[in-house]
């Protein structure tokens, strides 16, 4: 009895998902939905009646019903990498230029630029067992529970092999309309562009409300192509499409700069009619080997661009112009703007960074101005609608004191911006306070620019180390209007754990005038920990290339600091890591630039701990063999990787040679 019915359930299952892959994938509605919704209540009915029978990658699972309570934070085995932007003809046919200086003649991919956010999809045996965001690169967030609602990503692959696919998960223009029509009916704040609303929704704790957002995905890299033997990002592309997924039917494999110059006019036409937002077009060389030749930077592939559509302008008011004060003391003048929509966002304010600039542009509150915002960046204020002037418009004032703390303002010398000079200004403590939580410094999920403000003037947080008393205020928090036990609670866990971040993000955190995040990183792999770069002499630091005399006089100076000092010794008390984490790419003949395979159970250490030791001494992890393949290190219960590492005659480890090995590491 019991066959039959998992029989029945597996029929089901393939008819419920061959639904959904030809309506979701291949827009083709092939059963009608009343029978679509016949099979799933069968099949709902089954899995109650037989719960051990129920597959956690059942299409059931679609309609969501997990919870979780905060987001689990997971490594990429390769770094998830983002494009450089170019905005003009120029630097695409700069880009080419470069390219066949190098030897090359590529042919070219052209891809639409999908305006969501980008996630990694697992699958091992066929079947999808993780979704992740793509995080800051190299750690990203698991969001499986949300990535199972998403129609368009198989739950079960053509072939059982495993694999990890790229690509973006978006909301369409529709969906997004149709979502606000019903915010709008139940006076919730509207959701303001389709990037927006997909990264909000991919995000939700409760995979219920994510399956209500109708997600969608188009899948646009594989990470490890070598691994299936292709050659060319084009054939991958094809190779993921028969696999299940959705892969955009406009890519287009392109000979030249020309036919990549026709494909952006082609598509620039064609943009208002896609179904879903394009930001630009993603240009890659198509030969793979040639892709690995080019290389990388450290953020970036050298072989492949976005082209970003050129940004919108509109026209407002220029209601008033107000000042803040950063946490360096600088003052920066904004425009106060009628409300205005730009490339989908509602801008009311703008940056008008320092009083030259308002000069040179011969701005006067009350103008019609100009604004623009290009890709994420801040929107800005390009020109007065001079010809739109009635006379009434006010001269702009420069102010001569701090509008928080009252101080003179000051000027430095040869600098266009003024400065509060008072160390003590509320408004440059409140600001500091930003910086250290922000993601590239201590990265304190939950801890915005709102909550510092709120918790600055309630006297909760008034320096840095408060942020680590918090914890004593835990019931008067969760009472505040606003916050809750959960979040609260959430809060207080993402400071502790912040305390384990390595060197560089304290560094970055603290604040040093001129050190930004890259400087903290060469300060923090140089002196390894903080004691080290605090006993150094100006002098020494001088040295250090990169570093030259204004850093090593800021930096020695913020240590001569005694409130500085205390700040420190107070963080090394709550246990701060003062200490650089970062992965020493160690030497090992046996390891290094060699590329491995792990299959089977290895007793004393998990697949996971031992690529990422491999990964620290340089060498390559991947999930399946292939000619690329040096080693295969074989545990118990090998899967069919063994018998292709003989045909292939790859070296292949047991777990004796891996443990001598591993343990002649470790001495
Ligand atoms: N948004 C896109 C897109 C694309 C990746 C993989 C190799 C280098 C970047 O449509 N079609 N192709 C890639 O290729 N990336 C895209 O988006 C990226 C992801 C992260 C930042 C960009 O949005």
């Amino acid at each position: 009895m019991k066959e039959q019915v998992a029989k029945r359930i597996e029929e089901l299952t393939n008819i419920i998902n061959k639904a959904n892959y030809d309506y979701y994938v291949l827009s083709k509605s092939t059963i009608s939905d009343q029978e679509f919704d016949k099979y799933l209540r069968e099949l709902e009915k089954l899995e109650k009646e037989y719960p051990e029978l129920s597959s956690p990658n059942s299409p059931t699972k679609r309609v969501g019903g997990e919870v979780i309570d905060k987001f689990k934070k997971l490594k990429h085995k390769l770094p998830m990498l983002s494009l450089p932007d170019v905005f003009s003809e120029e630097e695409i046919i700069a880009f080419d230029e470069r390219i066949r200086k190098s030897g090359f003649n590529p042919e070219y991919v052209c891809e639409l630029k999908i305006d969501g956010l980008s996630g990694s999809f697992h699958y091992e045996n066929g079947k999808l067992t993780t979704g992740a965001t793509r995080g800051d690169g190299i750690i990203g967030e698991d969001i499986t529970h949300n990535v199972k609602t998403i129609k368009s990503v198989p739950l079960k692959l053509k072939d059982n092999i495993e694999i990890e696919v790229r690509g973006e998960i978006y909301m369409g223009k529709e969906t997004l309309a149709r979502l606000n029509q019903e915010r709008k009916e139940n006076n919730l704040p509207l959701l303001q562009n389709c990037r927006n609303a997909a990264s909000g929704s991919i995000r939700q704790l409760d995979s219920k409300i994510a399956a209500k957002r109708k997600l969608d995905t188009w899948i646009y890299h594989l990470p490890n192509p070598e691994d299936y033997g292709i050659k060319t990002h084009y054939e991958a592309l094809q190779f993921m499409s028969k696999l299940g997924f959705k892969v955009n039917p406009e890519s287009r494999l392109v000979k030249n700069i020309d036919e990549i110059l026709k494909f952006i006019e082609e598509y620039a036409g064609k943009r208002p009619k896609l179904s879903y937002d394009i930001d630009g077009i993603v240009i890659k060389v198509n030969d793979l080997e040639t892709q690995q030749k080019l290389g990388y930077t450290s953020k970036y592939p050298k072989w492949a661009i976005a082209y970003k559509f050129p940004a919108e302008e509109v026209l407002t008011k220029l209601i008033d112009i107000v000042f803040t004060v950063g946490r360096t003391g600088r003052i920066t003048p904004n425009a106060v703007l009628e409300p205005v929509i730009v490339m989908g966002s509602t801008i009311k304010r703008a940056t008008l960074h320092n009083e030259d600039y308002v000069i040179e542009k011969d701005l006067k509150i009350g103008d019609i101005v100009s604004i623009r915002k290009a890709g994420d960046v801040i929107p800005e204020v390009v020109e007065a609608k001079k010809e739109r002037r009635t006379g009434a418009e006010k001269d702009f004032e420069m102010i001569s004191n701090c509008p928080i703390c009252d101080s003179i303002l000051g000027k430095k010398p040869g600098q266009v911006d003024h400065y509060c000079m008072n160390k003590l200004c509320p408004a440059r403590h409140i600001e500091s306070l930003i910086h250290f939580c922000e993601r590239k410094a201590m990265n304190i999920d939950g801890l915005g620019e709102r909550i510092i403000e709120d918790f600055f003037n309630l006297g909760f947080i008034k320096n840095i180390s408060d942020i680590y008393h918090l914890e004593t205020y835990k019931t008067d928090l969760q009472e505040l209007e606003g916050y809750g036990k959960k979040s609260i609670e959430n809060l207080l866990d993402a400071i502790e754990l912040s305390k384990k971040n390595s060197l560089e993000k304290l560094l970055f955190g603290l604040g040093i005038e001129g050190i930004g995040d890259k400087t903290a990183l060469l300060l923090a792999k140089k002196f390894k920990t903080l004691d080290n770069l605090i006993s150094t002499t100006e002098e020494d630091l001088k040295q250090i290339k990169d570093i030259g005399a204004i850093l090593a006089k800021n930096i020695h100076e913020f240590f001569l600091n005694v409130d500085n000092l205390s700040l420190i010794n107070n963080l090394k008390e709550l246990n701060l890591n003062m200490t650089y984490l970062g992965l020493e790419e160690k030497e090992n003949n046996l390891i290094t630039g060699k590329r491995f395979v792990v299959t089977g159970t290895i007793s004393f250490m998990s697949r996971d701990e031992i690529e990422n030791l491999i990964l620290n001494y340089g060498g390559f992890a991947s999930g399946s063999v292939s000619s690329k393949t040096d080693v295969v290190i074989v545990g118990e219960k090998p899967g069919s990787k063994v018998d292709k590492a003989k045909e292939l005659e790859i070296e292949i480890w047991d777990e004796e040679k891996w443990k001598s090995i591993y343990e002649n590491l470790q001495s």
